[in-house]
């Protein structure tokens, strides 16, 4: 456990200071920056940096837009001497992709992967009662041994630019919050919850939560469970124990409910520590061919999305996530995946708050050997692949396993976060993927203590019968573009046919798994409209759209459909992209196109739960 996992509260014992706002930054393209001493006498003639934000699309030339390499951000912060005898920690809720910490000079923490939160621990170089330098290194290269995954192109000139295996912009930087933080000596570092429902004799549901607190010291440890009223609905004393609670309210699609547990350390009548959490009941698990949310088989509505907006690239804007969420529930969405990263957490307390089921996904992206997975994702494997590196195993692995656990101790006890994507579209075509998959599907399991499903999406080129790793899936994710990659245009027809064909193989060799489509989609560009319809045009998402829900609709074991994307956004450039990804139901500035009204009339006629459940709100 870690105290960067709990999402940080001001409490009666805890304090917050956000430094958000404007920070020095510059680049460091020959890495001189600590040589040179910067993390003590400050920046070379640094430019201010809005924090978050990622920084490239705030400049307005192409090498700074493009900058691979390492960068810094440094801003004072003043500590006061009133947090003498506490824990001061500054914590980043994300640096992509890597980042080195400093205050006054002294090097205090590394961090590697870019979407999960770490703290640095300042006692021992804090200057109390005054003003604090606090300097961060951040780097944004990747490698075969980064998630994501990716290598480095070197122009002629010797410039270096980013080589992504995969098809968004490698945005850069303080991309979420960073906040000081004071806590006390004795605290809490960890907390767990796992539900259990049983129905009470009157029908109504009965919670059992089984909690489990870590702590530093050894004094009293006090659960209490708070109703969306501020009323006492249970509690319990101990490190770990289980709290029930009768009359329960059960968290549901739609109809989310969200308890309080306020965790305390008490020595004898003083308080040590306090800090909570708002947390819904629910449960989830497969059923042959159903997943099951409180024993009720759903039906998923909803995207793929990701982090992306103009200007702010992948730094967190609550205005833009609050717009999402608004164009979630208009088009009757009840679900999403956090391709192809772990999003801000605040994304996850949302969709507790507003009762959506979360795919929560790790950025294990980019495992193709290819520079444009995307579009070569489509082709059959040939040669050597990713997992036949034995490198891979050996160095990336290890990689992969670290980013996991970070994302599980982040999100476990988030009630929308239903279950785990361990991989987007690896090449899964050669056995030698299984025994890395294998660890990965197992160190999911040990641990996330909700035992959630777990799953992966599968790539067109390991389609039916190529993918030898379908077997560990809990319940299958497939991302397809036939109809657009496959078989486009005048050719459509024939990619119904192969899609049905492919289907008739899964159903025979799953026999006992749900499946849901994770992508499937065609760029668009926004006010293009030809009769007939041609690729790209709005008329053309609208027949795709048509032909894929009709194929859904045969097939009961299907079990949701997740179009990609729920908005166009930004790629690296290249011939098959038009200032980015198209295939958005929505533009990049949120608004909808044609198809956003087709789904929205499918997506307010299908139920979310299958046998007509209908949640109490
Ligand atoms: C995929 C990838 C996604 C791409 C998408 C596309 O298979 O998972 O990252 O953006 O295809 O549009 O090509």
């Amino acid at each position: 456990m870690s105290f960067a996992a709990l999402y940080p509260r001001t409490t009666r014992t805890r304090w917050i200071e956000d430094l958000s706002g404007m920070w020095d930054f510059c680049f460091d393209p020959q890495r001189e920056g600590e040589a040179a001493g910067w993390p003590k006498a400050g920046l070379p003639h640094p430019r201010t940096m809005p924090v978050p934000a990622s920084f490239n699309d705030v400049f307005t030339d192409k090498e700074s837009r493009e900058y691979y390499g390492d960068f810094w951000y440094a801003r004072k912060v003043f500590i006061p001497a009133a947090w003498k005898d506490r824990n001061v920690d500054v914590r980043f809720d994300a640096a992509t992709h890597r980042a080195t910490v400093y205050l006054n000079g002294q090097k205090l923490a590394f961090h590697e992967g870019g979407f999960t939160p770490f703290v640095a621990h300042l006692n021992d170089a804090v200057l109390w009662d005054d003003w604090n330098y606090l300097a961060v290194k951040v780097n944004n290269e990747l490698s075969e041994q980064t998630l994501p995954a990716g290598g480095t192109a070197t122009l002629h000139d010797g410039t270096k630019i980013a080589a992504p295996y995969f098809d968004f912009f490698n945005y850069s930087g303080l991309n979420r919050t960073v906040r000081l933080l004071a806590t006390p000596q004795e605290r809490i570092e960890g907390f767990t919850v796992v539900t259990e429902i049983a129905d009470a004799a009157d029908g109504s549901a009965g919670a059992q939560i089984h909690y489990k607190t870590e702590t530093t010291g050894t004094h009293a440890v006090r659960v209490t469970a708070l109703d969306e009223e501020g009323q006492e609905a249970g509690h319990a004393e101990g490190a770990q124990g289980t709290i029930t609670i009768d009359h329960a309210h059960l968290w549901n699609l739609h109809a989310a409910y969200l308890y309080t547990f306020m965790v305390e350390i008490w020595d004898g009548e003083k308080l040590i520590d306090q800090w909570f959490d708002e947390i819904g009941l629910r449960t989830v698990e497969i059923s042959h061919r159903s997943i099951l949310l409180n024993g009720h088989p759903i039906y998923l509505k909803g995207f793929g999305r990701h982090e992306d907006s103009n200007l702010h690239g992948r730094g967190f804007d609550p205005v833009v996530m609050q717009r999402d969420f608004e164009l979630l529930e208009w088009i009757g969405a009840n679900s999403f995946r956090t391709s192809h990263y772990p999003y801000a957490e605040e994304e996850l307390y949302e969709a507790d708050r507003r009762g959506f089921f979360v795919i929560d996904e790790v950025a294990a992206v980019g495992m193709l050997r290819s520079t444009k997975n995307f579009a070569d994702a489509t082709t059959k494997a040939q040669g050597a692949t990713f997992f036949d590196d034995p490198s891979v195993m050996e160095k990336m692995l290890p990689v992969h396993l670290q980013a996991l656990k970070e994302l599980i101790e982040r999100d476990k006890n988030h009630a929308s976060v239903c279950a785990w994507s361990l991989f987007n579209e690896p090449d899964f075509s050669s056995p030698n993927a299984v025994p890395y998959a294998e660890k990965v599907f197992e160190a999911a399991r040990e641990l996330d203590p909700q035992k959630r499903p777990r799953s992966y999406t599968n790539v067109t080129r390991c389609r039916a019968g190529i993918d030898k790793c379908t077997h560990l899936a809990d319940f299958m994710m497939l991302n397809r573009y036939d109809g657009w990659y496959v078989s486009g245009g005048p050719r459509i027809a024939d990619a119904r046919d192969i899609l049905v064909e492919e289907l008739h193989t899964w159903e025979e060799l799953e026999p006992d798994k749900p499946f849901i489509f994770t992508e499937y989609g065609c760029d668009t560009m926004a006010g293009l409209h030809k009769l007939p319809s041609v690729m790209w045009s709005e008329e053309y998402q609208l027949e795709y759209f048509e032909v894929q829900h009709e194929i859904f609709d045969s097939f009961d074991w299907i079990v949701g459909e997740l179009p990609w994307n729920l908005c166009d956004f930004q790629t690296t450039e290249g011939v098959l992209r038009v200032d980015g990804n198209k295939k958005g139901i929505f533009t990049r500035d949120r608004q909808p196109k044609a198809i956003a009204h087709l789904l929205r009339k499918r997506w307010h006629t299908l139920p979310d739960y299958l046998d007509d459940f209908v949640p109490e709100k």
